[in-house]
């Protein structure tokens, strides 16, 4: 209909070249009913009026042109609308009329034939429709591409809804669990305390009894050394073994190594001479070797005496009278025996001593506590794999609840676009968007991700890297629909202050389809 409409008005148009220009030539389809017959015109976007018969007749009278929508007549404002049947209609500057250049696909717009216009409309429209249909075509895919994601997006959504129920609910048990197992670790820890108490009071004891005997010994010792009357026997018959506790104690030094120390003794007489200087400068607690060599002939005496004894003894159960010079001769290989004993008593006793000290109050608290620590280690493992897991849950429910909390989009469209980043490579830097995150221009931040702007079609990343002498660097991420998720077209309008272009199914809309269809409509 509007095309026949448009035919006859071209008609009246071409016969007034002759005659008059008619009052709608040039007249877009939405202005059309404004320019209907009248007595007076008024001018379209002034408040003017003026006589009807003066609307296209060449002379410019309304200020914003509109009265001479066919002719150049107001050539600085005015605009002429091509109609362009079989492509689509569009508007022209009205400076353009007539001026010899065919602007319009038509031809109407060089009526006066200065210059002769080919009608091409049909053949630009049919190319036209073509493209038209492909962005229609590319556009119904985004949209479906769209659809998936949303589909992806809900269904993402569900599950991270679930699984944050899910985790939650693992939480508690795993919480109870580690407090019980904090409590078990405190009880059993408390229990080798207390073990390590008794055990460490039980050694107190022992050592105490060691140092009692230790004493004893060395009362015994200075008793040898400067014995008094009547005690001489008391004190051989201990080391005898009567007063065996002490010496059971430490059986160690009771046997083998005595007799191996006494039949070295005896083998190395040079050395035990100088072992017995040496040690009585090693037994610093001891007398000045002077003293030491006194007490060494009170030894004598004593064991003299304790020899005698036991040689009396012998002698006794023998019955047996041996003569002087034998007994000399004995007495002094038994003295010379018991000094050299002697000697190596206060060796192995210091020697004894010295690494009872400094080992053995340590050794059995490290056993104790190494034997315990290796059931506690049992639970304190559990308990650390325990409580790694709960952290783990803990911030896998801290990263879901972020991304449930966040602006996805319409049907949680924008989800797919979660913990993704897509780059764009230009000639100086690689630019890299990562939606919901960050943004940067090779190792330079553009900044974090802050909101969504412009009715969900803009992403705004903000405090990037401080620019020298600028801002803090940001980026504004201009979205489109697009097929596919595609960055294009970056661009620094402002110092620091960038934008880039982001094509995605998530900008296509059905509505915008309805106004492309409908475009591709209006060329026909
Ligand atoms: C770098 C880039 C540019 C920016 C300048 C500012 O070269 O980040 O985009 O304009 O720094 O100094």
């Amino acid at each position: 209909m509007k095309s026949i409409l448009y035919i006859c008005l071209t008609l009246v148009c071409l016969t007034q070249q002759v005659l008059s220009l008619s009052p709608t030539y040039g007249v877009g389809p939405e202005e059309l009913e404004y320019y209907k017959e009248g007595k007076y015109f008024n001018c379209l976007r002034s408040n003017v009026q003026i006589p009807f018969s003066q609307v296209n007749d060449d002379f410019c009278d309304c200020p914003d042109g509109t009265d001479e929508p066919g002719t150049s007549a107001c050539s600085s404002n005015g605009r002429f609308y091509c109609q362009n049947i079989g492509h689509k209609g569009n508007y022209i500057s009205s400076s353009f009329v007539n001026d010899g250049v065919c602007d319009c696909c038509d031809g109407s717009d060089e009526y006066q034939l200065k210059v002769k216009c080919k009608n091409n409309c049909k053949e630009i429209g049919e190319e036209s429709r073509k493209k038209q249909n492909q962005v229609i075509e590319a556009y119904e895919i985004g949209l479906k591409k769209k659809k998936q994601m949303e589909e992806e997006g809900t269904r993402v959504f569900n599950e991270k809804t679930d699984e944050i129920i899910r985790l939650r609910k693992e939480i508690d048990p795993i919480t109870q669990e580690i407090k019980e197992l904090e409590v078990l670790i405190e009880q059993k820890k408390s229990e080798r305390e207390l073990e390590n108490k008794r055990l460490l009071n039980e050694k107190e004891k022992k050592d105490k009894e060691i140092e009692g005997t230790d004493q004893q010994q060395h009362q015994q010792q200075q008793n040898i050394d400067q014995p008094k009357e009547g005690e001489e026997n008391k004190e051989v018959v201990g080391e005898n073994g009567e007063n065996g506790e002490n010496i059971v104690e430490q059986p160690e030094i009771q046997t083998s190594e005595l007799l191996d120390a006494i039949s070295k003794g005896k083998d190395d007489n040079n050395n035990i001479n100088n072992n017995n200087n040496n040690n009585i400068d090693d037994n610093k607690n001891d007398n000045n070797k002077e003293d030491e060599i006194k007490n060494n002939n009170n030894i004598e005496k004593v064991d003299h005496t304790t020899v005698n004894n036991n040689n009396n003894n012998k002698n006794d159960l023998n019955d047996d009278d041996n003569d002087e010079e034998d007994n000399d001769d004995d007495d002094d290989d038994e003295e010379e025996l018991v000094n050299k004993l002697q000697i190596i008593f206060k060796k192995i006793k210091s020697i004894k001593n010295s690494v009872y000290n400094f080992i053995l109050p340590i050794l059995p608290n490290r056993f104790i506590s190494l034997k315990d620590m290796g059931n506690l280690g049992g639970l304190e493992s559990e308990l650390s794999k325990k409580r790694e897991s709960l952290k783990e849950k803990e911030n896998e429910i801290e990263k879901i609840d972020k991304m449930l909390k966040s602006d996805l989009g319409v049907n949680n469209v924008f989800i797919p676009l979660y913990s993704k980043c897509f780059d764009l490579a230009t000639k100086e830097y690689t630019y890299s968007v990562c939606p919901y995150e960050k943004a940067s221009q090779g190792h330079t931040s553009l900044g974090k991700f802050e909101s969504f702007g412009d009715n969900g079609k803009m992403m705004l990343f903000e405090n990037g890297q401080q620019c020298w002498g600028g801002p803090k660097r940001s980026l504004k991420v201009l979205m489109e629909c697009g097929q596919d998720n595609e960055l294009y077209d970056v661009q620094e309008p402002g110092k620091c202050e960038y934008t880039i272009k982001f094509k995605t199914p998530v900008l296509c809309s059905e509505e915008h389809l309805k106004i492309l269809r409908l475009e591709g409509d209006h060329s026909l």
